[in-house]
């Protein structure tokens, strides 16, 4: 191999060598995964040129309509973790229930959660997409997983990530040793580490919010955004795409923070907390950053429903914090 280019594979098994005690199971559910964000890649990037954009006749759980490569991604995903023995259920944003093992695979200890593709209303305006996805070991006993074992709070995650279809597709995951990030290289089909150990800055220059919803919003949340706007020490500059991966991974590698807080008309947000807010949670934490909801943690938070939503105020440590201040009026 070329001197200084890592694979994700071979990543995956040093990673894994550290671990004495790891059985390889974990790599494995990794691997399949980018392997389902490659096939998708691969479609995103057609997706301009052949007629599977369109929307289909079916609306997803959430009563919104769903594009067609939502639902080629989401089968992709379970195509690529339902048959390898490591998974016991999973569960995505696209589907009402959890998504049982056919029986005839065996079932194993962790439960997946993703939401394959999001940000998909700018697929057919060329704008960068994502999946995102969490890992959990199983609570239940042996068998089929169930309910319960995905409404486990984000502490308990395991392993998270994300994908972003971008101007390159690129892999980002933690498994709680930092976060790292590959770049697909379309030619080899194989994604290169080309972001080690990434940091979120202390603080930063961006704020990203949908402020068409200033309306709806409460006095402390005005208020906050009014002070990072006016912030003396450093001008900040807006930047919103509307596609929460990218609106977020690029937050992470150049600091600041974005915001989906509750408002009159959606008191929770937008945001799902499982297959959205806790794997960005777990990996801006291990980036160095934050992740609330105003109260807590978005990781210490107990999910109640698996499509509960949240508000989500994630990024740089310096930003959340102060977010935190104004919403119990120390600021
Ligand atoms: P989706 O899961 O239906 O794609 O919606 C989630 C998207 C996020 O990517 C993005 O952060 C948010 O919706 C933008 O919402 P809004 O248009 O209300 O600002
Ligand atoms: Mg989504």
């Amino acid at each position: 191999m070329q001197k200084g280019i890592t694979s994700l594979g071979r990543f995956l098994i040093e990673e894994q060598r550290k671990h004495p005690e790891a059985t390889g199971d974990f790599t494995i559910i990794l691997e399949q995964i980018a392997f389902a964000a490659k096939i998708i890649s691969r479609e995103v990037n057609k997706a301009g040129l052949i007629n599977i954009l369109g929307k289909t006749d079916s609306i997803n759980v959430h009563g919104e309509e769903q594009q067609k490569l939502d639902v080629y991604a989401n089968s992709k995903m379970i195509q690529a973790l339902d048959h390898i023995g490591k998974v016991c259920a999973m569960a995505s944003e696209e589907e009402d229930e959890v998504i049982q093992i056919p029986e005839k695979y065996p079932k194993g200890k962790y439960v997946v959660v993703f939401d394959p593709l999001d940000g998909s209303s700018n697929i057919d305006v060329n704008i960068s997409i994502g999946t995102i996805f969490g890992i959990y070991k199983r609570v239940s006993e042996g068998g089929n997983g169930c309910k319960e074992d995905f409404l486990q709070k984000g502490r308990n995650l395991v392993g998270a990530g994300y994908v972003i279809y971008g101007s390159s597709t690129m892999f980002v995951y933690s498994t709680g040793n930092g976060v790292n990030g590959f770049t697909l290289d379309p030619s080899v089909g194989e994604f290169l580490l080309s972001h080690p150990n990434i940091k979120i800055p202390e603080y930063g220059k961006i704020y990203s919010i949908n402020e068409a919803n200033y309306h709806r919003w409460n006095e402390r949340i005005r208020k906050y955004v009014e002070y990072i706007k006016n912030y003396e020490e450093r001008q900040y500059t807006s930047r919103y795409i509307g596609s929460l991966v990218a609106d977020f991974h690029r937050n992470l590698l150049k600091g600041g923070v974005f915001l989906y807080p509750g408002d009159s008309k959606n008191p929770k947000g937008k945001l799902r907390l499982l297959y959205e807010a806790n794997p960005l949670a777990y990996i801006v934490e291990q980036a160095g950053g934050l992740a609330t909801d105003g109260e807590e943690m978005i990781l210490d938070i107990q999910p109640e429903k698996l499509h509960q939503k949240t508000p989500l105020i994630i990024g740089s440590r310096w930003e959340v914090e102060t977010f935190l201040k104004f919403m119990r009026d120390e600021a």
